[in-house]
């Protein structure tokens, strides 16, 4: 081994392997990210990366841990530099990219964060948080409640949460003359952009009038879709990618061929050129954000929870059980319908490019990974599409059986699966619900209680019954029973209604 990835060892790295084409020293910063974990790595870093090596020399990456040093201790020895091993059956692409400039951790060092969000030369900041790190209350606005809201709106100057960071990054923009940065949400929610405009204009309020008015009215939020699969690196990917490279990376990326990015054009303070690399620049990202949300997502969500109460540890296997495909093509046929249907999205194209994606073996993305925050992803993967087909007088059969899978996967935690095989950020609410032995019904609704499932909606006693009859098939037979009920696989079709 020739020790460590960084500048110094680059050149060292075999041919075959792909390595940053430009001069590092002489990018300058542009982009500030918050959530600099394997997705953003996979993803975004990699588009800028390759504006980097067509001449773009000032989008270089600041990137932000708002938890954990993991990254930062991982990647600063190696001048911030990682591998993405690109990965399917016909192999694996080594590509070292080297966007990212530099690493800091907001516990460690708020000041300098701050620092960064304020250096005039930073015009975009993009997000990559997690669903939860939104902080939305269960009818979604923000929960101005949340120990870190509060803390952030006492002490505006060493913020915890995202929402503090900008506020105060853009009052003292505003205070010095410097123009906003554009703030790209690159999150999994609905209206991504849009929904981080809205919280973030709800934080200002609480901090000062003038700067709701400014978040409100100067500042841009454009919506963008985000794609592609990254499980998370094992101690194995590590090994074997230190011996394809000959020198040790503490924190390789894993990731498919797949990559897609559609933003919407409106980005004040300029942009790179990503769209001479593929990235889709539209007007109105939210037909794609429906599609990829519901179909990808959605059946993600569906495979994870009952590939888990299968004894399927990853998409690819439990995508192979013939009882699962056939659930996941029925709950793409139950999803479509509820797309917008004059935005010419060829759902027949996409979803069996989905099919091909869920199958790729090389992957291994584990779907108790998948599963973490259920109470955060079905909102929009799942609820609102069953929502919308009780409306249209449809009827969610399979969707509907996606929540109650994820109900009867969190319940199996401490028993048929691991204390802790996956978390959520309910489980101290959920332990207590199931702890009290409630009648099946009577579990549903509050679980949607707590979660906010569909929460004033008209349709939403009738979709807690449709959970409610797959919850009861759950405990009496598992899987196989709830599938059996619906007609898929072996046993007798519909056993309860
Ligand atoms: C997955 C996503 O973990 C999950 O919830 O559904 O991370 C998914 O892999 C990405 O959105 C794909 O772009």
């Amino acid at each position: 081994m020739n020790g460590r990835l960084s500048n110094a060892t680059i050149a060292k790295l075999p041919a075959e392997a792909l390595v940053p084409r430009y001069a590092r020293n002489s990018i300058t910063p542009g982009i500030v990210h918050l959530g600099v974990g394997a997705f953003h790595r996979a993803h975004q870093a990699a588009y800028v990366d390759a504006c980097l090596a067509d001449g773009e020399s000032d989008w270089g990456i600041v990137g932000v841990s708002l938890r954990s040093p993991d990254t930062r201790d991982a990647l600063k020895p190696q001048d911030g530099l990682y591998t993405l091993a690109i990965r399917d059956s016909a192999g694996e692409q080594l590509q070292v990219i080297g966007s990212i400039q530099s690493l800091l951790v907001a516990p460690e060092d708020p000041g300098a964060v701050l620092a960064a969000l304020t250096d005039p030369r930073t015009r975009i900041v993009t997000l990559t948080i997690t669903e939860k790190a939104y902080l939305r209350a269960a009818d979604g606005t923000l929960d101005s409640a949340h120990p870190d809201i509060v803390h952030d709106l006492a002490n505006p100057g060493s913020p915890k949460t995202a929402h503090g960071f900008l506020a105060e990054a853009l009052t003292r923009r505003h205070a010095s003359g410097t123009p906003p940065f554009t703030v790209l949400c690159c999150d999994n929610l609905p209206a991504n952009g849009a929904t981080l405009h809205r919280l973030l204009i709800e934080f200002a309020k609480l901090r000062d009038a003038d700067l709701e008015r400014h978040v409100a009215e100067e500042v841009a939020f454009p919506s963008s879709m985000v794609d592609r699969i990254v499980p998370a690196t094992t101690d194995a990917d590590r090994a074997r990618i230190a011996d394809e490279l000959g020198v040790e990376d503490a924190w390789p990326v894993m990731t498919e061929p797949f990559r897609q990015w559609v933003v919407e054009d409106h980005f004040p303070a300029g942009r790179p050129a990503w769209e001479r690399f593929g990235v889709t620049m539209v007007e109105d990202v939210g037909p794609f954000e429906d599609m990829k949300l519901r179909l990808l997502n959605g059946a993600h969500s569906g495979i994870a929870y009952l590939g888990l109460l299968s004894g399927h540890a990853t998409v690819d296997r439990a995508f192979a059980d013939p009882s699962i495909r056939q659930f996941v093509d029925r709950l793409w046929a139950e999803a479509i319908p509820t797309l917008p249907q004059d935005a010419g999205l060829d759902t027949t194209a996409y979803t069996a490019e989905l099919a091909d994606r869920f199958s790729n073996t090389a992957l291994a993305h584990r779907t108790a990974q998948i599963a973490n925050d259920g109470s955060q992803k079905l909102p929009q993967r799942i609820v609102a599409s069953a929502l919308a087909r009780l409306e249209a007088g449809l009827i969610p059969e399979h969707l509907s059986l996606v929540v109650a899978a994820w109900i009867a996967a969190c319940a199996a935690r401490g028993g048929a699966l691991p204390e802790g095989h996956f978390t959520d950020p309910l489980d101290a609410a959920l332990a207590d619900l199931f702890g009290r032995n409630l009648p099946t019904a009577t579990l549903a609704e509050a679980v949607f209680d707590i979660a906010g499932f569909a929460m004033g909606h008209p349709e939403r006693q009738r979709l807690i019954e449709f959970v409610a009859t797959h919850l009861v098939h759950f405990k009496q037979g598992g899987p196989k029973l709830a599938f059996a009920a619906l007609g898929i696989g072996n046993e007798p079709p519909r056993l309860a209604e």
